[in-house]
């Protein structure tokens, strides 16, 4: 079975006015979906057409030499932006527990926003910021990916990331991106997060 573009369980225009409902048209239907088709497109003829993203991303090492690029590049696309879409929402707040995990690694939700922005604003070009979990230390960590690379692809589990691609805020912020990043904490689904928090806990576990 070939990848498709999830859809959203939420309407385009459900995270104004921080992320305006035409950006999220086009950085879903259009980016995303081009990812989701070349990604596919790469595939073809290798025999890995029916291994999930995630297992192509975590073992780089087996993938075809002459397709490894478009592969990482697409398939990073098409997993990150799948994996964006869920950590969006408004109106929520961060529970016990990832609040309590954000407090003894950062010491306060607000000293974290200001190391996630400060690693945002300093990354040159294009590509991704993410708090994720280290499996080897179990520590948070903030780290940058360059293009489309993905935090899974280094052994690092995924609780939140910006894209900090032009396209995904330029319609309305232009080249304001340290705005784009402060609309962005309005939009963080802490539910969403606390899930992966818990769930990338229970695989180091296992
Ligand atoms: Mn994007």
């Amino acid at each position: 079975m070939s990848h498709e573009l999830p859809k959203l369980d939420y309407s385009y225009n459900s995270l104004e006015p921080f992320i305006d409902a035409k950006t999220m048209e086009i950085h879903h239907s259009k980016h995303h979906q081009t990812y989701v088709d070349k990604l596919n497109k790469a595939l073809e003829g290798t025999g890995l057409e029916n291994k999930p993203v995630e297992e192509l991303l975590k073992n780089l090492d087996k993938l075809p030499q002459d397709k490894k690029h478009a592969i990482i590049n697409n398939g990073g696309g098409h997993f990150n932006h799948s994996f964006f879409w869920k950590i969006l929402k408004k109106g929520t707040k961060p529970n016990s527990k990832i609040l309590d995990t954000i407090n003894k690694k950062f010491t306060s939700l607000e000293e974290f926003k200001v190391k996630f922005k400060e690693s945002a604003l300093n990354l040159f070009g294009s590509g991704w910021v993410w708090l994720v979990v280290n499996s080897k230390s179990e520590e948070l960590e903030i780290v940058q990916t360059k293009n489309q690379d993905s935090p899974i692809s280094e052994g690092k589990i995924p609780l939140l990331g910006i894209d900090v691609w032009e396209h995904a805020y330029y319609l309305k912020y232009q080249n304001k991106r340290a705005d784009y990043v402060d609309a962005f904490f309005n939009v963080i689904n802490w539910e969403e997060v606390n899930d992966f928090l818990e769930a990338g806990e229970r695989s180091l576990h296992d």
